[in-house]
């Protein structure tokens, strides 16, 4: 049994996404964090961090984005959101997932400039490819997306400015997770803290 934590449109969204892609069947819980829901003696039971996304998995908790999506990726391989039987590409899928977990993620407290540069860093790291790793879609994408999602219009882009990470964000709405999540989202209604 899967029981997921949630706040709309929060950092939970590339978990939320991942559910989708991976087609299993889950349990919700939505939590409001403008109404500190997250900070609860019962949810710092489960997440002493007091932060979202969090998975259980048959009683046990999973916290971090990283980490649930690589267990979402693992334990339904049929789904294809890791690269299979390819340990450097599967490190890469890795380490752009830490990228943005460490420096893209708290960029968003550390000033436009700051923001900017670091938004700049993955798009020249994305570069013109289709997908972040190797050519294929993966959980790194999944990531990647939701920061540009949600962070991407308070980059005041130029004209030209963060063309990859434009053409990543089209091309992940063009998924039917993505759509899914946005919608059931959208009708539960976002809060969305910094
Ligand atoms: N490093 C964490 C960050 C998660 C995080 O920042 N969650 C925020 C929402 S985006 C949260 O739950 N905040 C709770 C609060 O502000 O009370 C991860 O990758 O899962």
């Amino acid at each position: 049994m899967l029981i997921f934590h949630f706040a709309p449109g929060t950092s939970s969204m590339a978990v939320h996404i991942a559910l989708h892609e991976v087609g299993c069947a889950f349990e919700s819980r939505v939590l409001s964090i403008h109404r500190t829901e997250t900070l609860t003696p019962e949810f710092l039971k489960i997440n002493p961090v007091g932060q979202v996304p969090v998975l259980e998995v048959d009683g046990r908790v999973l916290t971090e984005v990283a980490a649930i999506l690589f267990y979402l990726a693992r334990r339904y391989p049929e789904a294809g959101l890791l690269p299979a039987g390819d340990a450097f590409a599967e490190a890469e899928v890795i380490s752009w997932m830490s990228f943005i977990a460490a420096t893209l993620h708290p960029a968003r407290t550390q000033g436009i400039e700051r923001m900017r540069d670091v938004y700049a860093l993955a798009d020249r790291r994305l570069g013109d490819a289709d997908w972040a790793v190797g050519g294929r879609y993966s959980i790194a994408d999944i990531h990647l997306f939701r920061l540009f999602w949600r962070f991407g219009a308070k980059l005041h882009a130029g004209p030209g400015e963060f063309a990859n990470l434009r053409a990543h964000y089209e091309r992940m709405m063009e998924r039917p997770a993505v759509r899914k999540t946005i919608e059931v989202e959208t009708r539960i209604g976002y809060e969305l803290p910094d």
